[in-house]
């Protein structure tokens, strides 16, 4: 995608949606990105940041939001020309879509899909397989035909939503990418910068506090295997809790073991020395007294 030059696009939505794909697509080339952090990507002068977490909500959350936000901020410190929101070809547009793009605009301000969005379909191998001979449809028109929440989505920007096929990438998708890049940059005029984002503070921190309450829910064991790339830390400090409990629960009744033993045993050699000492009063008198009038003889 060499049209696309010095610009910045942020790559966001939920797991699964297809962004390092897609990253990959418009690279044209295969780059690794760990699922659990933001990674940046350059191929020439176009940079893409996979903005893996941004958009996960409740449990599919995979970093702290706090942490997610101060990787975002050391991420897009230079700001970014587009936002790239993913979208699946294929899949309703679920409550949590919904909530993905609310988590957007919470990070990043109300007015972020507006000026800078784009929306990228994923899954753009479905959407030929749904054509057929009789009934032919241009991706355009599809999503004129959409209807509610994702119809509303289409509007706030502009109808700047672009279908991606990741298994059989070509370069008419990135071109029509890139249209819509230009599009935002001739709209917009500049791009998302360190200003726009101190803007949405207060609306940001009023979500980072709603979600660090939501974050202490405890995830089930069977979802560690089930989502392998899910986050470390999330898990981390889960585990530390559980270890902390585990470690409380053992702990307390061994030292109490402990100590009852210590003091079980101090209170027998008490008893016994008690014992003794009655038992062989006589012979340990006896005892002093020879030993006394042998010294006071032998001093006389
Ligand atoms: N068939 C098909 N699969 C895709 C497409 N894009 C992504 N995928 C698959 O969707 C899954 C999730 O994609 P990934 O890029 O890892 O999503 P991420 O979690 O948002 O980074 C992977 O198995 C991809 O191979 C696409 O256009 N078509
Ligand atoms: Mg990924």
């Amino acid at each position: 995608m060499a049209q696309v030059t010095g610009d910045t696009l942020l790559v966001v939505g939920r797991t699964g949606n297809g962004k390092s794909s897609t990253i990959n697509s418009i690279l044209q080339k295969q780059v690794t990105t760990r699922g659990d952090e933001i990674s940046v990507n350059t191929n020439g002068d176009l940079t893409l940041i996979d903005g893996s977490g941004i958009g996960d909500t409740g449990d599919d959350m995979i970093v702290t939001p706090r942490d997610l936000i101060d990787s975002i901020k050391e991420k897009m410190a230079q700001g970014f020309t587009a936002l790239l929101f993913m979208l699946k070809y294929g899949v309703r547009f679920t409550q949590q879509e919904k909530n993905a793009v609310k988590t957007v605009k919470s990070i990043f301000g109300e007015d972020v899909f507006r000026n800078w969005g784009i929306i990228v379909m994923t899954h753009g191998d479905n959407f030929e397989l749904d054509q057929d001979e009789d009934y032919c449809q241009s991706f355009q028109d599809w999503c004129q035909d959409q209807r509610g929440d994702i119809q509303n989505l289409f509007q706030e920007c502009s109808g700047r939503c672009v279908l991606f096929n990741n298994k059989r990438p070509d370069d008419t998708q990135n071109q029509v990418l890139n249209s819509f890049v230009q599009k935002v940059k001739s709209t917009v005029k500049r791009p998302y910068s360190m200003l726009d984002f101190n803007h949405a503070k207060n609306m940001r921190d009023l979500w980072m506090q709603q979600n660090d309450k939501q974050y202490t829910v405890t995830i089930p064991d069977e979802d560690l295997i089930s989502r392998p790339t899910a986050n470390i830390h999330h898990y981390k400090s889960l585990m530390n809790a559980r270890n902390m409990v585990q470690v409380l629960i053992l702990a307390v009744p061994a030292i109490l073991l402990y100590l009852w033993t210590f003091i079980a045993a101090l209170i027998y050699i008490v008893l016994y020395l008690l014992v003794a000492y009655w038992k062989y009063n006589d012979q340990i008198n006896a005892l002093i007294c020879s030993k006394k009038k042998l010294y006071i003889s032998s001093a006389v």
